[in-house]
């Protein structure tokens, strides 16, 4: 394990989010015990293999890929769902289906992410080795990650075949896979600084982020209360993308400023990815500053990571940032009154408010 590992570890954990404020802490608890559950039946039931030794070997990669991190999609999906079926009065089964959707899709997160740190070369997550950054996973990580893929339609399967919407919950997975993967193409594409625009940060995010981080948890939660009527149209759709904007704007932040935060070591200057700190360094550098990151961005070498960072800190990228993060907000916010179903118009705003205080 490098030692940076380590450093980042020690630090992350005290400052990991209580970002999901969306959700009673004693709810997303109640969402994480059940985590335990969702693998057994996974594992045990002959669900995905009766091969013991493939079953033991998925629980291992579940368990160490699949429950860290904010869950800010599961909640935002509990959260959607609770309110919808109690507005209609009514009361769900046993079965926590929500749960079971909820862990199915950040079972496709997972294995997002871990594609995601192959192609961006990150050796860490969530204050943790990538996973195919183990000697024995390497590029192995790719069948794991399609097993990932692909066991959560047997999930699926198994609890929702008899749903109304069955048809419609499985449509949606595979559309905001493809819309994602589209997105990750995209972002890895290497670019010259000159094709770095707003309008292309835009198409990367809408696309990489945008889709999986809110549209899908809203979509999927009001399918499953039966409720796909609700105006998530227009001025809601609206929202939901400027909110996906408004995270890889932070995500993107994080990945230079936010190790400690994020337990990750940034790999975007390195990778010469179209971030929103090259694109607001570009808008505002000087010729010579232009110059220096021209000739620094997108190399793997620390001298050259360091010019470009020089650079970001002598444009005062960060005081840009706090600007943007208000403007952001202030301007989601003017959306709402557009939207006429009240129940959607509190979700947004809620939602609007979580996403503002995470990563602050
Ligand atoms: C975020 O991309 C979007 C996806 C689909 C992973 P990223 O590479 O900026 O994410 P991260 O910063 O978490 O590696
Ligand atoms: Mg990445
Ligand atoms: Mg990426
Ligand atoms: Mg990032």
């Amino acid at each position: 394990e490098p030692s940076n590992v380590k450093t980042i570890r020690d630090q992350s954990s005290p400052q990991l989010p209580t970002a999901m404020k969306i959700l009673p802490d004693q709810e997303m608890q109640e969402f994480r015990s059940f985590f335990p559950h969702f693998v057994e039946d996974l594992t045990s039931n002959n669900l995905i293999t009766d091969l013991p030794v493939m079953n033991r070997k998925l629980k291992k990669i579940l368990n160490y890929n699949v429950p860290t991190g904010k869950h800010i999609r599961a909640a935002i999906l509990i959260a959607v769902y609770k309110s919808i079926m109690q507005e209609n009065n009514i009361r769900s089964g046993n079965i926590r289906e929500d749960f079971i959707l909820a862990w199915c899709m950040e079972m496709m997160g997972t294995y997002i992410l871990i594609m995601d740190d192959i192609v961006d070369n990150s050796e860490t997550r969530r204050g943790k080795l990538s996973w195919f950054k183990f000697k024995d996973v390497g590029l192995n990580a790719i069948n794991d990650a399609t097993i990932i893929q692909m066991s959560l339609f047997e999930i699926i399967n198994k609890y929702f075949s008899e749903h109304k919407y069955y048809k419609e919950l499985v449509n949606v997975f595979l559309k905001v896979n493809l819309k994602t993967f589209i997105g990750q193409t995209l972002d890895c594409e290497r670019l010259d600084l000159e094709k770095i625009s707003k309008q292309r940060f835009n198409e990367v995010t809408d696309n990489k982020t945008g889709y999986y981080t809110f549209y899908f948890p809203m979509v999927l939660a009001m399918y499953l209360a039966n409720r796909p009527d609700l105006d998530f149209h227009r001025s809601g759709l609206k929202i939901l993308w400027e909110l996906g904007r408004f995270y890889q704007f932070q995500n993107d932040y994080m990945d230079c400023y936010g190790e400690s935060y994020s337990g990750k070591l940034g790999t975007d200057i390195q990778e010469g990815k179209c971030s929103w700190l090259i694109l607001n360094a570009l808008e505002r550098a000087s010729l010579s500053q232009t110059k220096v990151l021209k000739e620094n961005y997108g190399r793997w070498d620390k001298g050259c990571v360091e010019k470009v960072k020089e650079v970001y800190e002598e444009l005062k990228l960060r005081d840009s940032y706090e600007a943007e993060l208000t403007d952001r907000y202030t301007k989601m916010n003017t959306y709402l009154v557009y939207i006429k179903n009240e129940l959607t118009r509190d979700l947004l705003k809620q939602l609007i408010r979580v996403c503002f205080g995470y990563q602050t």
